[in-house]
């Protein structure tokens, strides 16, 4: 099933013409209207007039997500601020978060690209879909909420946790498609499992649309054979606007959407551009983003453009499933960690030493994390009161600061491992 067969299964040569004519009018504009834009292009020594074939985006300069910091708030935005109508804010390396703003338009093709995920996974009018990303500022729950919505399916907003009351309302609204991360999927099976409820008999599940964080094939194996539930890989970024791009029926890689987002995957040591079918670093560009734009974004995950043909008949370009990412950004319960926003959070601490250690664990289907911190001499005492104290002080800044609970254990001067060559200060233990 198709949302936008035209373009979906376009002939490859017509949809490189299409994004071509998009990269360039994107580019004039950019070159034209936005300083960032000009100088880093004339930096490189290139013009939009250079811009002749697609395969010349090669020549344009990268952006990395410092830059989305070192203008933070709206230094990257290219439209006046009464055109913008939504932002969303997801986790900065350190000190200041990513801002993303959208226009009416922004939100138009973000919808559109859902709308295209959904009705491949067979989603539509008869549907109610329960969402279980957050909504907020995190950009899964509007995003499937709109999407949803644009296929003509009932969207119940449903946010995270409460995951008994997710179970009862599943049950009694007939839901038969749900958007969670694949870590909160397995949550629910485990508590349907203690309240009784089978999935297969009690509900009327088929669909499970899971991303925002890496899950391999055997995770999928585990839900599918468990619950008879048929789970799909969504795929997006804040950034790129969010949860977009999902996996078709046939289950080899996620479509992208060519005339929303021009792929490249690259070595992320050496940046030259990988063939098809090498392993590197996505690099992306938005061809139809308005308030915020994205050209040759290095976005940090891991993975392979596929291109043999789909024998569902879709011709846009496949990513393989994302399995890993080329920074140490870590999500921990679907939300993106970085080791450096905790560093920067225990620095501001009078009271700690400049050693720590970051252990992540899953246990059942949930994430831990726990941060050992070394105190300065002058402030490690036998005052257990005091001592409890502080570790509560440091707990409430960490989760203040990354939005999710943390362990924290506070250990002696010269206790925790010292490093002669790089640090290795997180310790992940999850099999995925
Ligand atoms: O996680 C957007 C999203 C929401 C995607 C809901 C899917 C569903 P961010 O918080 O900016 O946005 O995190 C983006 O999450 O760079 C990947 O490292 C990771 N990620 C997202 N989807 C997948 C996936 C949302 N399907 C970061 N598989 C990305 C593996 C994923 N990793």
């Amino acid at each position: 099933m198709f949302w936008n067969e035209k373009i979906e299964c376009m002939p490859q040569e017509e949809l490189k013409k299409l994004q071509y004519d998009e990269l360039k009018t994107l580019i004039e504009k950019l070159y034209n209207n936005n300083q960032f834009y000009h100088d880093r292009m004339e930096a490189k020594g290139v013009k939009p007039e250079d811009i002749k074939c697609l395969e010349d985006i090669s020549k344009l300069p990268f952006m990395f997500k410092q830059d989305l910091r070192d203008y933070y708030p709206t230094k990257l935005f290219t439209v006046p601020n009464n055109q913008v109508v939504r932002y969303h804010v997801s986790s900065g390396t350190t000190g200041k978060p990513t801002l993303v703003g959208y226009t009416e338009g922004d939100i138009g093709y973000w919808s559109e690209a859902l709308a295209r995920s959904l009705t491949s996974a067979g989603i539509g009018p008869d549907d109610v879909l329960q969402v279980c990303y957050g909504y907020g500022l995190f950009t899964g729950g509007l995003g499937l909420h709109y999407g949803g919505e644009k296929v003509g399916a009932t969207v119940l907003p449903a946010s995270t946790g409460n995951s008994e009351r997710q179970i009862e309302l599943m049950m009694d609204l007939g839901v038969t498609a749900i958007a969670c991360t694949p870590s909160y999927f397995i949550h629910l099976m485990g508590v349907a499992k203690k309240m009784g409820v089978d999935f297969r008999k009690d509900t009327k599940l088929r669909v499970a649309i899971l991303g925002a964080e890496p899950w391999s094939e055997s995770m999928k194996k585990k839900i599918e054979d468990e619950t008879g539930v048929e789970a799909f890989d969504i795929y997006g970024t804040s950034e790129q606007a969010g949860p977009m791009f999902s996996d078709c029926p046939c289950h080899n890689g996620i479509h992208i959407a060519a005339d929303i987002m021009y792929v490249e995957v690259i070595d992320p040591e050496t940046e030259e551009i990988l063939p098809p079918g090498e392993k590197g670093e996505l690099v992306v560009t938005m061809l139809q983003k308005e308030a915020f734009p994205l050209v040759r974004y290095r976005i940090k995950d891991m993975t392979r453009i596929l291109t043999d043909p789909c024998p569902c008949g879709r011709t846009s370009p496949r990513i393989e499933r994302i399995t890993g990412r080329s920074d140490d950004m870590l999500i921990v319960r679907g939300i993106n960690v970085f080791p450096s926003q905790i560093e920067y959070t225990l620095m501001q601490i009078p009271e700690v030493g400049d050693q720590y250690m970051i252990y992540v664990t899953r246990e059942g289907a949930l994430d831990n994390m726990k941060i050992q911190v070394e105190l300065k001499p002058e402030a490690f005492s036998d005052n257990m009161e005091n001592m409890l104290k502080l570790r509560s002080r440091i707990e409430s800044a960490l989760k203040k600061y990354l939005n999710i609970a943390v362990v924290v254990e506070l250990k002696e001067p010269g206790e925790l491992p010292r490093f002669e060559g790089k640090a290795k200060r997180v310790i992940d233990n999850r099999v995925i």
